[in-house]
């Protein structure tokens, strides 16, 4: 994660995270105690999770292989006050590829000002692409396109468009 510390200024990285009370790291089942559940909350319905319910989400994660959720965790309080995932998926185009999917990204707004969306991005980005991805892709909100294109994401007008359906 060391590869472009010079886009900080100034220069941050996840094992140098800038503050010595943060700290970068795959999420672990003790964050259902830190927070993380109310953070997502921040970004959208989360719905009322048990400890249970998260255990067993947690170990089919893992299970499964192609999650990578990351968190940053304020130490002095063992509170997590930001979160990314990457999710991998499989291919058969592109040699056989893979292909990832930045999600669910949120910080705490009381943290701002510390570039710590930046951090948890570029740190999660990184990842995917030393895990071989051929593209990483992400859907957001209008008022965020700006932030992610300054951390090398593009819009690629007639390509791109996110389309959902819901259930
Ligand atoms: C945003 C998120 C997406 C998340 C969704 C939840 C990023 C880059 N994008 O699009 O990952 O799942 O919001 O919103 O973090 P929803 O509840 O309306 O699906």
């Amino acid at each position: 994660f060391n590869k472009s510390p010079a886009k900080f200024n100034p220069p941050i990285s996840a094992t140098k995270p800038g503050e010595d009370w943060m700290v970068v790291r795959p999420l672990q089942r003790a964050d259902y105690n830190k927070g993380f559940l109310q953070l997502l909350s921040q970004l959208t319905s989360t719905g009322n999770i048990s400890r249970k319910q998260f255990d067993e989400r947690f170990t089919q994660m893992k299970s499964s292989g192609g999650y990578y959720v990351t968190v940053i965790e304020d130490k002095r309080i063992s509170k997590i006050i930001g979160a990314a995932t990457l999710t991998i998926e499989q291919k058969f185009i592109h040699n056989c590829s893979v292909r990832g999917r930045l999600e669910d990204v949120v910080v705490n707004d009381t943290y701002r000002g510390k570039q710590l969306g930046k951090l948890i991005v570029v740190t999660v980005s990184l990842l995917a692409e030393e895990l071989g991805c051929y593209k990483m892709s992400l859907d957001c909100k209008d008022k965020l396109i700006k932030f992610y294109e300054s951390l090398g994401y593009k819009l690629e007008p007639g390509n791109s468009n996110a389309m959902n359906m819901r259930f």
